[in-house]
């Protein structure tokens, strides 16, 4: 379904097996080489999220190799298999035969060009939340692909001008797919809110919520 010109959600776009892969690789990755963190606002606010980065060390407001505010190590390597993943997304979101979208802003990004460098893996327990806010620390307007793996949550999807209304709230659950492209890809927006008790174990996650973006820094 199309959000808004460019923003796609494809509901159960991961099969279990995947979700079982990538919770069992987001489990290595939260403990090595950089654990997983709240990352520490500038303004000395701790984010209720928990945080861990491949390719490059996202702190705010800027990406890194090394993470110089956990433990100073180099970031893990982005894998190939997972940026065949995030083609494959783009490939699929922008189809009308999949996710039902338009034919209006069909295909804004080619999916073969598509070369994600970071990854960011964000853990909700279920009084986690995010608040509204813009990706704009990439020096990129390629798209977004955001992957959702157990409990629900409430995702709320803005625009690109202010914080405010107009906004359209979505239910994202596990397996689902969002990807964030064109006139989409600067939009304002949030997770208010996170449903305990909504995800399968069989994913391998008992409780909370995992969601994976993959983004292209524009940095080398
Ligand atoms: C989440 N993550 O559920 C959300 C979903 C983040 C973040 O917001 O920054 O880690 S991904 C939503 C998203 C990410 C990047 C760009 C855009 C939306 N967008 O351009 O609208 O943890
Ligand atoms: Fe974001």
């Amino acid at each position: 379904r199309e959000i808004a010109p460019g923003a796609v959600h494809v509901p159960g776009w991961l099969t279990l097996d995947e979700q079982r892969h990538l919770v069992q690789a987001c489990r290595a990755w939260a403990r090595d080489p950089v654990p997983i963190r709240h990352t520490v606002l500038p303004r000395g606010g701790v984010m209720s999220v928990q945080t861990v980065c491949l390719g490059w060390h996202w702190q705010p407001y800027r990406y890194t190799r090394l993470a110089h505010d956990v433990n100073g190590r180099q970031v893990a390597d982005f894998p190939g298999w997972l940026a065949d993943l995030g083609r494959r997304a783009l490939s699929d979101a922008y189809d009308p035969a999949v996710s039902g979208s338009g034919s209006t802003t069909s295909q804004p990004y080619e999916p073969s060009a598509y070369e994600p460098d970071t990854a960011l893996i964000n853990f909700y327990d279920g009084q986690a939340k995010m608040g509204m806010h813009q990706d704009k620390d990439e020096k990129s307007d390629a798209p977004v692909v955001s992957l959702s793996i157990g409990d629900a949550c409430l995702f709320r999807f803005g625009n690109p001008e202010t914080r405010g209304r107009p906004y359209t709230d979505v239910r994202l659950a596990s397996g689902d797919l969002f990807v964030f492209g064109g006139p989409s890809r600067f939009a304002y927006h949030g997770v208010p809110k996170v449903y305990p008790g909504t995800g399968d174990p069989a994913t391998g996650l008992a409780s909370g919520r995992l969601n994976l973006t993959m983004r292209v820094t524009g940095l080398r």
